[in-house]
């Protein structure tokens, strides 16, 4: 979405730096979130939001929340993360089918805010998802907004129901929901008048429409390229009808993004669909998360934090502490860990992420890391069982012997056992930590 580019490249510096140091400091926090704050004000978010978004971040940054698996950086592009989508509105919204049917949704919003186009959008996705939508055309204030949905009713193989220029709005409504009926159509989508700027004589007119349809969904259509102008639009709106969604349009444009990040927060009411072109099946529901982690630009740092905290906070923390205080824990148990460690991707680049190993790796040459592993592993394979479990018996002879077994020397065979051991004592005094450390200590000398 071309509406979030530049905020995204400035949010990918500022995660970009913080990535590049081992250990933050409180000042490189807040450092950090002061770029974001300005990043988020050029976006255009509204001030209130972005001060409310710094502030959850921070307080969670220097918190307790500390996460073994997770690099410090790593942390913070979580916590903003999941910040930005508590900001967009949590969990997705999905249309209400309150009551009998046939449900009324009923389409509120500014003059050529997409309020029309929007509508055929809305019975098309309704009739993908197996619904009977009528549309009803109940803007008559222009002769050209009837034909309009007409048109478009056509183009698709809907029903729209309207009557001539000049009927009343109310009872082109009444006429239309017994219409409805008739046809056994299961959602009705009503397409309002608009105005240029909001009046009184509109909000009177929608408020009565409001009482007479009982509609499950009052949605403000509003157009994302108005910027602050969109989230005043639809702070009104909702102080007059209590709107049940949003449907922002014109997302695919290029705005600066920060009518979308305000607006649900702004006024409290979810973001349903977003608009992403003209064609009518330029639709789709809205996932906070998903435009969370488009903002972000790092889909693959989350999907990767994502995985690490399952893969070793809970199952494997768990198993190997058990190991740990029993004091079975074996080289057999540190070449699984390896190995799963592998099977989540290329372990030059998974190196990169865990914490710890990360600035260890930045010194290394590239590859030195896989190398290492591959020594390791073929060590620990050219042992029995017995060695693995009870490293102690391993000798002078049984030492040469893995060496040639793995084609390595008898000092690669005693570094790796010495690291081993180091691990193991940490691990046991508690300080190791989760296996990414005691990885390390595999790796590198302290
Ligand atoms: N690029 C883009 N254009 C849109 C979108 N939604 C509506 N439009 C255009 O916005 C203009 C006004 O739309 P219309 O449905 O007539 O607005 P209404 O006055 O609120 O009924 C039309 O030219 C639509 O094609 C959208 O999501 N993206
Ligand atoms: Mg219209």
């Amino acid at each position: 979405m071309a509406m979030f580019e530049s905020l995204t490249e400035k949010l990918s510096k500022v995660f970009y730096k913080l990535g590049s140091r081992g250990k933050l400091s409180e000042k490189d926090v807040d450092d950090a979130l002061r770029e974001v704050r300005l990043a988020l004000l050029e976006a255009d978010v509204n001030f209130k939001v972005v001060k409310d978004f710094v502030s959850r971040v921070r307080e969670r940054s220097v918190g307790a929340e500390v996460r073994q698996s997770l690099t410090p950086a790593q942390q913070i592009i979580k916590i903003v993360n999941e910040e930005l989508i508590a900001t967009l509105g949590g969990t997705q919204s999905q249309l209400a089918a309150g009551g009998h049917p046939p449900h009324v949704a009923m389409l509120v919003g500014l003059h050529g805010g997409g309020k029309t186009t929007t509508a055929a959008k809305l019975a098309l996705h309704l009739r993908h998802t197996g619904q009977r939508p009528l549309l009803v055309a109940a803007d008559n204030r222009r002769p050209a907004a009837i034909e309009q949905l007409v048109t478009l009713g056509k183009q698709l193989d809907m029903p729209v129901y309207s009557e001539a220029y000049g009927a009343l709005p109310r009872d082109i409504c009444a006429r239309a929901l017994s219409k409805a009926k008739e046809l056994a159509t299961n959602w009705v989508i009503v397409d309002t008048a608009g105005r240029l700027q909001i009046d009184e004589a509109l909000m009177e007119e929608l408020a009565a429409l409001k009482r007479q349809l009982k509609p499950s969904e009052v949605l403000l259509v509003v157009d994302a390229m108005t910027g602050q102008d969109a989230v005043q639009v639809a702070s009104e709106f909702h102080s007059r009808l209590s709107l049940t969604g949003l449907i922002l349009t014109k997302m695919d444009g290029d705005a600066r993004g920060g009518a979308a990040l305000s607006v649900r927060w702004v006024t409290g009411v979810p973001i349903k669909f977003i608009g992403i072109g003209e064609k009518v099946d330029a639709f789709e529901p809205f996932y906070p998360d998903r435009l969370a982690s488009r903002i972000l630009g790092m889909g693959d740092m989350l999907t990767f934090i994502e995985k690490a905290e399952k893969t070793f906070d809970q199952k494997q923390a768990k198993e190997l502490e058990k190991k740990v205080r029993t004091a079975t824990f074996g080289l057999d148990d540190f070449l699984a860990q390896l190995k799963e460690i592998r099977k989540m991707g290329s372990l030059d680049q998974l190196v990169e992420m865990i914490p710890g190993l990360s600035q260890a790796a930045g010194q290394l040459p590239e590859g030195a890391a896989e190398e290492q592993l591959k020594k390791v592993e073929a060590i620990i394979l050219s042992m029995t069982p017995e060695e693995r479990q009870n490293p102690a018996i391993i000798d002078g002879s049984r030492r040469r012997r893995i060496a040639r077994g793995s084609g390595l020397t008898p000092q690669d065979v005693n570094q790796v056992l010495n690291r081993f051991r180091q691990t193991q004592k940490l691990m046991k005094m508690g300080i190791g930590g989760k296996l990414p450390r005691g990885l390390k200590g595999m790796f590198y000398s302290r």
